[in-house]
């Protein structure tokens, strides 16, 4: 394996950057700078890792253009969505500031004494993060590990590592000390591993693919660490024949090709009530042709190019026995372009049950009520979903009835940072983000006093 990385631009297929690839020595020299940094951070007042923190917030917020521009570059995400990934990590900085001065423990009514619990920090955390989001789902893990007393060392994806290395940057520029927040680039094989069999390493956060995440998981069973796992999924738009039929036609492109689909939380089975299903399809076909596809560094541009070419390979694959309704446009050239595509199919179909990570969409009909959450819970994913209806009742009842981590109603919202965010079945373990975030980097101690 050569000892650095190249960087390919998607948009151009140019490379760009050659960065370190870090071997077996190096990892272990960063988690062992790790260990000494957070016991001097965990020793701080709360109220000084508060402060730390909003000034690390501060920072990303003065270089929220940079850190977008990198990501133009690096990943070719448009830049009003890049931006808008880099602003939301300040804004996780700043929501898990207030952690560290409220980590309250309890007291616990106990005869002959007083019991109170402590939440003590693991030590160090492990965070293994994809291509697709680099800055957001790093962020979601690192920022409440560092609230919460952790250190951390961060492996971002080969792919994609240019906004992570920043971020560890501006971390030392925001005064955070050296060692504790520390990004390693180089292969999940080595680095990743590393990460799941260093004894000193107590916690691993791992997103990607559920295939790679079973096997982390494995591995820190061995090590008998905790694992968050936030892995692939397969999610549904449901959209019932009471729904605003247009307002639903109108976003269901966003809800599945933001990101060109890359994007666990893509709207990938748009299912919908068969007595709509034509009109439905009608709506949704200008949405899709008006869906702007082309260079990411626009302001006007909805989606980017694939992250690389084999990607773009393994994606076209899924169309070779698909039965295509309609597609929109895509630049030629050489990025990793490829084009929006609606696709009609059958519940048992390759491309209704496996997860695509591309701007395909498969749409399947339903009878009633009953069908739609039969179908919806039909895949081995339940990360997320959305359901169209004006009929409070039924947005309820279907609300409870599919089995997914983040539902919305009447819209596609997945991701606030003041709001749990995960899977289930094979789209993860355990939860990120939302008020108890800090606390899942945390191990309840507790300690009785006695007093007589
Ligand atoms: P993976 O191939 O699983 O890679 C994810 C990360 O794990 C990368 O940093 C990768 O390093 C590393 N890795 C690879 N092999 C490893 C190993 N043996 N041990 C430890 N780490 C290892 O996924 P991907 O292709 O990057 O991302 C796409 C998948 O991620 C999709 O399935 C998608 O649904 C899922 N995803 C899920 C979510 C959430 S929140 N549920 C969010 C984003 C993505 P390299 O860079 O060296 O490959």
């Amino acid at each position: 394996m050569s000892d650095t990385i190249t960087l390919v631009n998607p948009a151009t297929g140019r490379a760009f950057r050659e960065i370190p690839r870090a071997g077996l020595a190096e990892v272990d020299a960063a988690i062992a700078g790790a260990v000494a940094a957070q016991r001097a951070w965990a020793a701080l007042a709360p109220v000084a890792r508060a402060d730390a923190l909003r000034a690390f917030a501060r920072v990303v917020e003065a270089h929220v253009d940079e850190l977008a521009a990198l990501e133009v570059e690096n990943s070719g995400h448009p830049i009003g969505s890049a931006r808008w990934e880099a602003s939301h990590v300040a804004q996780v900085l700043n929501y898990y500031a207030a952690a560290p001065e409220r980590l309250i423990g309890q007291q616990i009514p106990v005869a002959g004494g007083l019991d109170v619990t402590f939440h003590e920090p693991y030590g160090v955390v492990g965070i293994i993060v994809p291509w697709n989001f680099p800055m957001t789902i790093a962020s979601w893990g690192f920022v409440p590990a560092l609230a919460a007393g952790n250190a951390v060392v961060l492996k971002p994806a080969e792919l994609t590592p240019l906004t992570a290395v920043r971020l560890g940057e501006l971390a030392l520029e925001a005064g955070l000390p050296a060692g504790l927040f520390q990004v390693v680039t180089g292969s999940g094989s080595v680095v990743g591993q590393r990460f799941v069999s260093h004894p000193d390493v107590r916690k691993v956060v791992f997103t990607g693919s559920t295939e790679v995440g079973t096997d982390v998981a494995a591995g820190c069973a061995r090590m008998l660490k905790p694992v968050t796992l936030e892995l692939g999924g397969k999610s549904a738009n449901i959209v019932f024949a009471d729904a605003d039929l247009e307002r639903a036609a109108a976003s269901a492109p966003g809800s599945v090709f933001d990101n060109a689909g890359q994007d666990c939380c893509a709207r990938s089975r748009l299912l919908v009530e068969r007595s709509v299903y034509d009109r439905f399809l009608e709506l949704l076909e200008p949405a899709v042709q008006a869906w702007r596809v082309g260079d990411p560094a626009s302001p006007d541009t909805d989606m980017g190019p694939l992250i690389s070419a084999s990607h773009r390979d393994t994606v076209a694959g899924f169309l070779d026995d698909a039965d295509v309704a309609f597609r929109g446009a895509a630049p030629g050239g050489d990025g990793f372009w490829f084009a929006p595509t609606v696709v009609l199919a059958s519940p048992g179909d390759r491309i209704a049950q496996d997860e695509v990570f591309g701007p395909v969409v498969a749409v399947l009909p339903f009878d009633d009520e009953a069908d739609a959450i039969r179908l919806a819970n039909d895949t081995i994913y339940g990360l997320a979903g959305s359901l169209w209806t004006e009929n409070l009742g039924r947005a309820v009842r279907v609300a409870r009835g599919v089995k997914s981590g983040v539902l919305s109603v009447n819209s596609h919202s997945s991701v606030r940072y003041a709001t749990p965010f995960g899977g289930m079945k094979a789209s993860g373990l355990g939860r990120e983000l939302g008020p108890d975030a800090a606390e899942h980097f945390t191990e309840t101690k507790n300690v009785f006093f006695a007093t007589d």
